[in-house]
């Protein structure tokens, strides 16, 4: 009895001065979803209650950065590095332009198993580490998905299986993974959770629920094209999935100290592009338009690289916030560590923990770097590189460009953009501001080196010919 009541003191007193449990992570990755698609970033074309709900409970972020397409701005999120370190600023698996004008630098195909991960660095923290959905960070043996065999090596406990058929079919597993994520939630233990839920949609081929399908035309929307019904009805349902998510959260009455955090992977697909030997880029699909942003997906432009991104945590961040300081993809790492409490030796980390900026401090001053030496002609990218200071922004394309009328431009190119006055990226300042903007140049070119990371030089095997030419076979040069 004696021992009894020793006992129970002490669990009494322990538990007085334990410090506040440390918080669950649902991390929601969405693909290809565009800055204008949610109606708290001012779109009109389909409601969004449920997102813009959580971003009344929580941040909206309106300047957040990733890279302009899936395998960069994922590999940087896992590792908390810039693309132009961890050396993955390409999309897997391989395929380029190895007779272009410049000569794209050898990329990363595989995200290393030994490789500090965010995964790997919250489970040795005493997390329990979930994901459900697309990986896209290795290619072939480890697949496309990541498969429970390789999720463990990266870093999660769970991992959930594959939805019914195709990814690119039904809803785009938007169930599936919802309720996989749901299961996991629920799961009664004692260690906080790290849940990363990475859907398949928005990405082509967009596809949705039959019957919102039809509500949509039935409301007038077009059958394909600009702003289809297929495509409002596909952000409608994920809409709805983030409202089961939070109401799973209630119930298990964990939406306290949860932190959820929804952004996309990269700019929404504006418009993509078929070459012609000529260099004349000609329209291929388009259907969301990113505007006020100027282009879409790939491309350095806000609409490639600017994504909606929110952030609820009742426990520890005010409710209603605007946050307009830019933030970059490589900032979770660092910010999720920060906020599990983790003491693991910190990797070489390019991103700031955004805690203090969610208490309403402001972060030190810092440019913000993006590096993308490669080409992808579907989204008009040729190499290059890009650094936003304050309100400025410079893109450097290294040695060739597309034009507004779509053009190819061989040559190095600067565009200087002041955003705070012209967003749509339509007044280039290169020119008129031409001081500033080698200084901005000179000032990108000393971080690529201080990584140092690879810039795009001539090449060597360049064909006139074939330039515009696709492969999807490495050539010797490229191994
Ligand atoms: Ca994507």
């Amino acid at each position: 009895m004696r021992l009894l009541l020793f006992l129970s003191s002490f669990v009494l007193l322990h538990s007085s001065f334990a410090a506040k449990p440390r918080p669950n992570i649902l991390f929601i990755l969405t693909d290809d979803q565009g800055w204008a698609t949610l109606g708290c970033y001012g779109s009109k074309k389909v409601p969004t209650p449920n997102l813009d709900r959580l971003a009344g409970e929580g941040v909206r972020f309106t300047d957040a950065y990733v890279m302009p397409q899936c395998t960069p701005t994922r590999a940087a999120l896992l590792t908390g590095q810039h693309t132009a370190r961890n050396g993955m600023w390409h999309v897997i698996p391989w395929y380029g332009l190895p007779w272009a004008r410049m000569q794209e630098p050898a990329f990363r195909e595989q995200l290393p198993r030994e490789w500090p991960t965010l995964p790997k660095l919250l489970r040795k923290a005493g997390y329990r580490t979930g994901m459900a959905g697309k990986w896209h960070l290795t290619s072939g043996a480890d697949g496309d998905y990541v498969q429970l065999r390789a999720g463990d090596a990266h870093g999660f406990d769970f991992v959930a299986p594959r939805g019914p058929g195709t990814q690119n079919e039904g809803d785009k597993w938007v169930d599936h993974l919802t309720d996989s994520a749901i299961g996991f939630i629920r799961e009664r233990r004692e260690k906080p959770w790290f849940f990363y839920l990475a859907h398949h949609t928005l990405h082509g081929v967009v596809s949705a629920p039959p019957d919102l399908v039809k509500k949509h035309r039935a409301a007038g929307a077009p059958e394909s094209g600009m702003f289809n019904a297929t495509y409002l009805a596909a952000i409608e349902h994920l809409d709805t999935s983030i409202g089961r998510l939070m109401a799973a959260l209630d119930e298990t009455k964990q939406r306290e100290n949860t932190i959820v955090v929804f952004l996309s992977d990269n700019g929404g697909l504006d418009t993509n592009y078929n070459t012609t030997t000529s260099g004349q880029l000609e329209i291929k699909t388009q259907e969301f338009d990113n505007v006020p942003l100027r282009s879409g997906k790939g491309s350095p432009y806000e609409g490639g690289i600017r994504v909606p991104c929110l952030l609820r945590w009742p426990a520890s961040v005010k409710a209603g916030q605007t946050c307009s300081t830019p933030v970059h993809v490589t900032d979770w790492m660092p910010t999720l560590l920060a906020a599990a409490e983790s003491d693991a030796d910190t990797p070489v980390c390019d991103g700031l923990n955004l805690l203090p900026l969610l208490r309403g401090e402001t972060l030190p001053q810092r440019p913000l770097y993006f590096h993308m030496p490669l080409y992808d002609l579907r989204w008009a990218a040729t190499p290059c590189a890009v650094i936003r200071e304050g309100d400025w922004k410079l893109i450097e394309h290294f040695g060739d460009s597309f034009d507004a009328n779509l053009r190819y431009q061989p040559g190095r190119k600067l565009e200087l953009f002041n955003l705070r006055d012209d967003l749509s990226e339509s007044r280039d300042l290169s020119t008129t501001e031409k001081a500033r903007a080698e200084a901005m140049s000179d000032k990108l070119h000393a971080w690529l080196k201080s990584i140092p990371a690879p810039i795009p030089a001539e090449n060597p095997h360049f064909d006139a010919n074939r330039q515009f030419e696709e492969t999807k076979t490495k050539q010797a040069w490229n191994r």
